[in-house]
This record gives structure tokens, C-alpha cells and sequence, in this order.
């Protein structure tokens, strides 16, 4: 049995959609990160970021595994399932993860501090990130006009990458002109499993919660 600890956040959804789409057995713990509780001490020992997300596979030692693309590469190596097991399919699964990890994440992260939490509105960090989220997704567009997924078949690096960009709307990036992205987005969105993912640990609509989102995002922040 696999313990997930998460919070209804991008991240924390890469690790819920895949634990679905894989069909493992899992209990979840919510954390609440406007409360702190992802700095407390037992968590810590955990996930030494004091970030969600972490999973604990109890049927291997109880092996803590956090950061979210390290845990999605373990699930899917684990199963066998998600990334292919040759050398170069494999590499070409983990390159859109990095992809996802290094540039989507981050610049959507602080997009949204700039366009959405911070009190102040500073021009500059506004467009910077707006201009940075709109390249990678360009980037991601022009490699799904020729390609259905990322990667080869459906693999945990569209999990990682959908998590993200389906809420580039919270992030105040705009789609429009990318069809390919457009198509891949409806596609994965479609999947009962990336339903039932994007729930845990309660479902959360971004068009609707909007105060309370940020007014817990505030608080992490602070
Ligand atoms: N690189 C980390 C980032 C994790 C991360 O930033 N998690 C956010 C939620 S999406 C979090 O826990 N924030 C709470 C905090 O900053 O204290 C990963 O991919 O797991």
C-alpha cells in the first residue's frame, strides 16, 4: 500500500493521476500547506522540502520518495508501466519531464505569485513569466503537431506537463493559436483516471474557489 501526502496543487495532482492511471491501491493524507503543516518536523523527515508532494511505499520498506517527478518516475519504474523500458524511449519520457520540472512548474509557479498572490502588482514580473509560460507552451505545441503525446504512448510526462498547463488560466496565459495543445489538453482531460486524479485530495475549481486560493496561497507565502 502506497501513502500519498498532498494538497489539491498542481504537483500534488501529477502524483494522485498517476497512482490512478496505474490502478494502485493508496490511501491519502491531506496536508494543509496554508496551515504549515508541510514544515512540521515529522513531515520534514519526510520530504526534507517540506513541499508536497511525498509517497510512502510501504510493501518496499516504507521508502519515502519525494519530489513529484522523482516519485512518478518511481511509480512508473515500479510498474512498469508509463515510460518504456528502452534506453532511448525512456531518456525521451524523462527530457519532457525535466521539460515540465525545470521550465513549465517553475515559470506557472511564479506566474501565479505575480498575477495572482502578490499584493502589489509589478508590471515587469507580470510579463516576464506570462511571456516565459507562453514560450514553453509553444514549445509544447509544436511538438504535438506531430506527435499525439509527448513522448512516445501516454506516459507521466503528459501527467506532469497537463497537471500544470490545464490551469493556464489561473496562471493568465493564454492558448489561443495553439490547437495541438488545445487537442492534447481535451484529450487527457477526458480520461477517467485524470479525473478521478485531479480530485484527490478534494476536488478544487480554480474558477470558483478563487478568494480562498489565494488567501491560503498568501499565507505560504508570507
Ligand atoms: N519541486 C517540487 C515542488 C513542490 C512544491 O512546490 N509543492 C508546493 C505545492 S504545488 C508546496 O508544497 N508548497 C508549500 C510551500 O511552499 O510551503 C516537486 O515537484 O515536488
Amino acid at each position: 500500500m502506497i501513502e500519498l501526502y498532498t494538497a489539491a496543487t498542481p504537483n500534488g495532482w501529477k502524483a494522485s493521476i498517476v497512482l490512478e492511471e496505474l490502478g494502485l491501491p493508496y490511501t491519502v493524507r491531506a496536508i494543509n500547506l496554508a496551515g504549515g503543516e508541510q514544515k512540521e518536523d515529522w513531515y520534514v523527515a519526510l520530504n526534507p522540502n517540506g513541499r508536497i508532494p511525498t509517497i510512502v511505499d510501504h510493501d518496499n520498506g516504507d521508502f519515502a520518495v519525494f519530489e513529484s517527478g522523482a516519485i512518478l518516475i518511481y511509480l512508473a519504474e515500479r510498474t512498469g508501466r508509463l515510460m518504456p523500458r528502452d534506453e532511448k524511449g525512456r531518456s525521451v519520457v524523462i527530457q519532457w519531464l525535466m521539460f515540465q520540472m525545470g521550465g513549465i512548474g517553475p515559470m506557472m509557479g511564479q506566474a501565479n505569485v505575480f498575477f495572482r498572490y502578490a499584493p502589489e502588482k509589478i508590471e515587469f514580473a507580470i510579463g516576464r513569466y506570462h511571456r516565459e509560460c507562453r514560450r514553453l507552451f509553444e514549445v509544447l505545441d509544436r511538438r504535438l503537431a506531430d506527435h499525439e503525446y509527448l513522448a512516445g504512448d501516454y506516459s507521466i510526462a503528459d501527467i506532469a506537463n497537463w497537471s500544470w498547463v490545464h490551469t493556464y488560466n489561473w496562471s493568465g496565459v493564454d492558448i489561443d493559436g495553439l490547437p495541438h495543445l488545445e487537442r492534447w489538453l481535451g484529450a487527457i482531460r477526458a480520461r477517467p483516471a485524470v479525473e478521478r486524479g485531479r480530485a484527490v485530495p478534494t476536488p478544487l475549481d480554480l474558477g470558483r474557489s478563487t478568494e480562498d486560493f489565494v488567501k491560503g496561497a498568501r499565507k505560504i507565502l508570507a
